[in-house]
C-alpha cells in the first residue's frame, strides 16, 4: 500500500489530516486493481488474435461448449473482490462520519459568496471570515449551514468535503497534523462569484490559537460599536451590495447616508434618514423600495441581534 501510495501521490493533493491515507489507500487501491484488470484483459486479447487466429483459406472454427467451472471462477472472484471493496469504502465511510466525542466544534456558515467560522470562549461568540484557525493535532468537528442557497465545504488537503444546506446542519472533522495554510473551495455551484467563495485554514500550535482565541475575545469587548460594525458590514455580506465610497452597487452606498432625504419607488419621501430609518432598512428592506433600486435585499429578520444591528448603525452613522 506504502509502495502505491508513494508510487501515484502525484495525482492527490498533498496530506495534512490523520484521516487522509484513509481515503487514499483507497482511491488507490481500486486504481491499481482497475489498471490490473485491464492489462490481463488486453494480454488475454492478444493471447486469443494470435492463438485462434484463422490459418488457412475455409478453415472453419471449432465448436465451443460451455465450461462451468470457468463461469465459477468469473463469477465467484469478482464478487469477492467487490464485497471486500465495499467492506472497506464501508469501515471508512463510518470512521469519517463520526467525529470523536472530545473533538472541538466550530460553527461554518456559508453564504453567497463567503465563509464565516464562529468559535465560543466563555460564552463569548469570536467570528473569523474567511479564515478557519485550527490547533494542529487536536480533533475539530465543523457545524455547518448556509443562509442562502446548497454550498459545499471542501479542504482537499484534509479529504473533506460536504454539502452545506440551508435550514439544515452538516457536519464534517479532521485533525490536521501538518502546520500550515490549506485552502479551501467551494464545491457547490452557487453564483456569479462562487470561484471566489475561497477560504484558508490557518493549522498553527495548541498554544497560539488559545492565544488569538483570547486575543480576540478581549478586543470584541473593548473595541467601540462602530469598529464592530464595520466587521459586521464584512461579515453579514452588506459588503457585497453597499460601498462605502459614495458609488451605488446594487444597493445605495452607505457613504453620508444618515440625515440624507429618502426617496421611495412608492410612498412618502423620509427627511432625513436616521437609526429607526436603518433599523427598518435591514429589518424589513422590503417595506421601502429606494427610487432606483431594485428589491434585492433580504430582510436580516433572525440574522443579526439588535446589539449587531445598533453596532452596524453606529458605523454606517460614523461614514460621513
Ligand atoms: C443582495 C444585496 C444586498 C445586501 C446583501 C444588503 N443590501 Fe441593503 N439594500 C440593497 C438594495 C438593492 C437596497 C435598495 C432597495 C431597498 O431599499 O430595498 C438596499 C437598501 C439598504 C438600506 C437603505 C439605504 C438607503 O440609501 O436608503 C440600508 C440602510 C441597507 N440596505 C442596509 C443593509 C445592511 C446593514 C446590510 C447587511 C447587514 C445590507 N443592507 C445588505 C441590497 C442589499
Ligand atoms: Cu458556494
Amino acid at each position: 500500500m506504502d509502495i502505491l501510495e508513494k508510487l501515484f501521490s502525484f495525482m492527490l493533493p498533498e496530506q495534512a489530516t490523520g484521516t487522509a491515507s484513509i481515503i487514499d489507500q483507497i482511491f488507490y487501491a481500486i486504481i491499481g486493481l482497475s489498471a490490473l484488470v485491464t492489462i490481463l484483459f488486453f494480454l488475454v486479447v492478444v493471447w486469443f488474435v494470435i492463438r485462434y487466429r484463422r490459418r488457412r483459406e475455409g478453415e472453419k472454427t471449432g465448436t465451443i461448449t460451455e465450461s462451468h467451472k470457468l463461469e465459477i471462477v468469473w463469477t465467484v472472484i469478482p464478487t469477492i473482490v467487490f464485497v471486500a471493496i465495499a467492506l472497506w469504502g464501508w469501515s471508512a465511510y463510518r470512521t469519517l462520519e463520526h467525529p470523536p466525542a472530545d473533538a472541538y466544534p466550530i460553527r461554518v456558515v456559508g453564504k453567497q459568496w463567503a465563509w464565516v467560522f464562529s468559535y465560543t470562549l466563555d460564552g463569548k461568540e469570536i467570528q473569523t471570515l474567511g479564515q478557519l484557525n485550527v490547533p494542529i493535532n487536536r480533533p475539530i468537528v465543523l457545524e455547518m449551514t448556509s443562509l442562502d442557497v446548497l454550498h459545499s465545504f471542501s479542504v482537499p488537503a484534509f479529504r473533506v468535503k460536504k454539502d452545506v444546506v440551508p435550514g439544515l446542519k452538516t457536519q464534517v472533522w479532521f485533525t490536521s497534523n501538518k502546520l500550515g495554510s490549506f485552502q479551501t473551495y467551494c464545491t457547490e455551484f452557487c453564483g456569479t462569484a462562487h470561484s471566489k467563495m475561497l477560504a484558508t485554514v490557518n493549522v498553527m500550535p495548541e498554544q497560539q490559537f488559545e492565544r488569538w482565541l483570547r486575543d480576540e475575545a478581549a478586543a470584541s469587548t473593548t473595541a467601540s460599536p462602530s469598529v464592530l460594525g464595520a466587521r459586521l458590514y464584512e461579515f453579514k455580506g452588506c459588503k457585497s451590495c453597499h460601498t462605502l465610497t459614495g458609488v451605488d452597487d446594487v444597493g445605495p452606498s452607505f457613504k453620508g447616508l444618515v440625515g440624507k432625504r429618502r426617496e421611495f419607488e412608492e410612498g412618502a419621501p423620509v427627511e432625513a434618514a436616521d437609526e429607526n430609518y436603518i433599523r427598518r432598512s435591514i429589518l424589513d428592506p422590503k417595506s421601502q423600495i429606494v427610487k432606483g433600486f431594485k428589491p434585492k435585499m433580504n430582510s436580516f429578520v433572525g440574522q443579526m441581534t439588535d446589539e449587531e444591528i445598533h453596532q452596524i448603525t453606529q458605523f454606517i452613522k460614523s461614514l460621513h
